[in-house]
């Protein structure tokens, strides 16, 4: 299993994804990672383990046809997902985007669509759903399977993340927790043939992964294909100007750390290093 990401990351891959506020990079992960963690994504998926933070969204809005499920902060219970956040090539591809010479972990998400599920993912963006502030954060999104259209790939557009917009969190099964006063997100599904929009998708293998920032606006149809599923893992790291803001309506950490706001939220149980230069 490689520690080092498999292909490079060039300066021009960093100013991408600066100026788009995401980048698709090929190729990352080995077979090994891809069968061990597909593995593991089925084994979790049922697991019920008293610390699990799942979301059956099919279920939670009344579908009757496929599985969209999400599930939080696995690696504090499975070693496989734990190797995978502090131990693939995922922290180093977030320290190099962001520039920095460590970076912590905040959490892993996983997303898995069956074959014909209806639900997709809204139009949002991260920022609003946590206790954070600053730029230093960002997602790793790991295709475990092949990605297109006609199975939920992600869209997001180009540059949202300069707009200075704080969206309110849109939560799949509408967990009223969420409820805020903020700016609700447009449906830009709408907006496709709106030129003042540059929508950016990427059909993807296994191994590939995208990278966007805290504040990049994005979404994803549901799953169309009778037979592939989509599944992925999303790694979030931060580092740098990244600070723990622990506003009303955010997502709740496990343990509840009180911890003082505006400073960068040093809890190593919590929030573990996972990756510095030597
Ligand atoms: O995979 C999905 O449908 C959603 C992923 C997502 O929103 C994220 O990783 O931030």
């Amino acid at each position: 299993m490689n520690r080092k990401p498999l292909n490079d990351i060039s300066d021009s891959d960093i100013k991408q994804f600066e100026d788009d506020g995401v980048i698709c990079l090929r190729g990352m992960f080995d077979q090994d990672w891809i069968d061990r963690m597909n593995a593991a994504v089925n084994r979790t998926m049922d697991a019920h383990h008293p610390d699990a933070r799942q979301r059956e969204v099919t279920k939670a809005l009344g579908g009757d046809k496929g599985r969209f499920h999400i599930n939080s902060f696995v690696w504090r219970w499975d070693d496989d997902f734990r190797a995978f956040a502090l131990e693939s090539p995922c922290p180093e591809i977030a320290a190099r985007l962001m520039k920095l010479d460590k970076v912590s972990l905040f959490y892993d998400q996983v997303f898995v669509k069956e074959p014909e599920t209806a639900e997709r993912t809204d139009w949002h963006h991260d920022l609003p759903f946590w206790p954070l502030r600053g730029g230093n954060i960002l997602s790793v999104w790991v295709a475990l399977t092949s990605v297109n259209s006609d199975n939920s790939a992600l869209e997001y557009i180009a540059g949202s993340h300069k707009w200075g917009k704080f969206y309110k969190a849109a939560i799949p099964d509408n967990d009223p927790h969420f409820k805020s006063d903020f700016e609700e997100c447009p449906d830009f599904s709408k907006e496709r043939r709106n030129s003042d929009y540059r929508f950016l998708s990427w059909e993807m293998q296994a191994g590939d992964c995208l990278v966007h920032h805290p504040l990049t606006v994005h979404g994803a149809e549901g799953n169309f294909s009778p037979s592939r599923r989509r599944a992925a893992i999303s790694v979030r790291y931060m580092g740098g100007d990244a600070v723990w803001d622990p506003r009303p309506a955010t997502m709740r950490i496990p343990g509840d750390p009180q911890y003082p706001a505006g400073q960068f939220p040093n809890m190593p149980d919590v929030f573990p290093p996972a990756w510095q230069a030597r």
